[in-house]
């Protein structure tokens, strides 16, 4: 479905006045304002493949009505998306869900939609039908060296296909791990893993990159055998320079201090790009900023320090994509919200003034350093990233128009009721 841009303008002039009042009001004080429209202009965060269904538990899963039933269907709500936002520029397809059967009309239907394609993803977490050898004990890890050699095969064919729609990014989330005592030699899982990812490594074009996620538990309950962003690192490491951490925010144990993780990756420059959503106990995969936006603005911050350190374009330096899933919501609603979530991060982190925060830190002045902090966390952000969709042709408020257009209905008259996506 294609939005149409005189009804969308219909629906901003319906606000245009009250957004104008607010963004005075903000604008007023704040001095780099055009330098900050100017960056959330250009910054896109891409939207995977599998997060267009209904997501689905192991208890259930409840199909909501005009799911996209094809790649193409796929690329047509990434379009939707993008239409409205204006920031969702690219999709992230999962192999072997989504493979591109005829990848010049695909890459051409998604150039249509304004679409590029970000980084590809393996799947050697679960058995695909008529698949010769079983990845219940692990793919990249496995004793038996049959079973590596498959998931190897795999993953490089994953490349073949991204290179085909001109990605440049290899993301690799492994289930790998045990789930009792004694099952692993912790040793042997890493270097089987370590000598598979070189495999890989090798297979990868010039200009292409892989990325390594991490997960500390799930779906083995024990060990993971990449576990944590140490071991991501240490096997980012030793494959060289085109090996970098993927941070998925779900993927962390309670409490644990992703900001500071993030940092110091970036600092090292092995900090791939991130999966954005929010968690309130394990990888729940939920809505970006539902539960926890401070977290997500404390990221933002000392990405926004970092990435400025190293002279990096905040655009493009870092792959920005969302992985979340969603059992209630309307996929493409949630999306939209995410999205909004992780521009309002980025903006107040833009915010925060990096000279007096420096000051106040050498100084050891605790209490001004919270103060500068949560003064630009504070401060009603909305206004600018309307701001910024309406100068490059984007809703002013991105899930009040998909509903004023009825986006849904529409695809549910178009595609019938009781569709499924691929995916979890
Ligand atoms: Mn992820």
């Amino acid at each position: 479905m294609q939005i149409e841009k005189y009804k969308l303008d219909e629906i901003n002039h319906q606000s245009i006045n009250k957004h104008q009042r607010r963004f005075e009001g903000v604008a007023a004080d704040i001095t780099n304002l055009e330098s900050i429209i100017e960056k959330l202009k250009v910054f896109n965060i891409a939207i995977p493949s599998w997060a267009l269904g209904t997501g689905g538990t192991r208890f259930g899963r409840f199909s909501g009505g005009g799911e996209p039933r094809s790649l193409e269907e796929k690329i047509s709500d990434v379009g939707v998306i993008h239409a409205l936002n204006k920031s969702s520029n690219s999709i992230s397809l999962h192999i072997p869900w989504d493979i591109p059967g005829n990848a010049s009309s695909i890459k051409a239907l998604a150039a249509q939609n304004g679409l590029h394609f970000d980084a590809v993803n393996s799947n050697t977490f679960q058995d695909q039908p008529g698949q010769k050898l079983s990845y219940k004990f692990g793919s990249l890890h496995h004793t038996d060296k049959a079973v590596r050699k498959q998931a190897i095969e795999h993953n490089i064919e994953v490349i073949k296909y991204g290179v085909q729609l001109d990605s440049k990014a290899l993301s690799v989330w492994l289930s790998d791990g045990s789930n009792f005592p004694g099952q692993l030699n912790f040793r042997k899982a890493f270097q089987n893993t370590l000598e598979s990812l070189q495999e890989i490594y090798e297979a990868l074009p010039d200009d292409w990159k892989v990325w390594v996620e991490y997960k500390p538990y799930e779906p083995n309950f024990y060990s993971t055998t990449i576990s944590d962003w140490g071991q991501s690192y240490l096997l980012a490491s030793k494959l060289g320079a085109k090996a970098s951490t993927l941070v998925d925010l779900g993927h962390h144990l309670q409490g644990t201090n992703i900001e500071q993780i993030v940092s110091l990756l970036l600092m090292e420059g092995k900090l791939a790009g991130f999966h954005f959503n929010d968690s309130k106990y394990g990888d729940d995969d939920l809505t970006v900023g539902s539960i926890n936006p401070y977290q997500l603005f404390l990221i933002f911050n000392e990405l926004v320090e970092g990435m400025d350190a190293r002279g990096m374009d905040h655009a493009t330096s870092i792959g920005w994509m969302i992985d979340a899933s969603h059992n209630v919501k309307d996929p493409i609603e949630d999306l939209l919200q995410s999205v909004q979530a992780i521009k309002i991060a980025y903006a107040q982190a833009l915010l925060v003034d990096k000279s007096e925060l420096a000051a106040a830190q050498n100084n050891n002045d605790v209490a001004l350093a919270q103060e500068i902090l949560q003064q630009a966390y504070r401060t009603d952000v909305r206004p600018l990233i309307a701001e910024a969709s309406y100068r490059v042709g984007g809703a002013l408020d991105p899930v009040n128009a998909y509903r004023k257009l009825n986006v849904r209905d529409n695809l549910i008259k178009e595609r019938g009721l009781k569709t499924v996506a691929t995916g979890l």
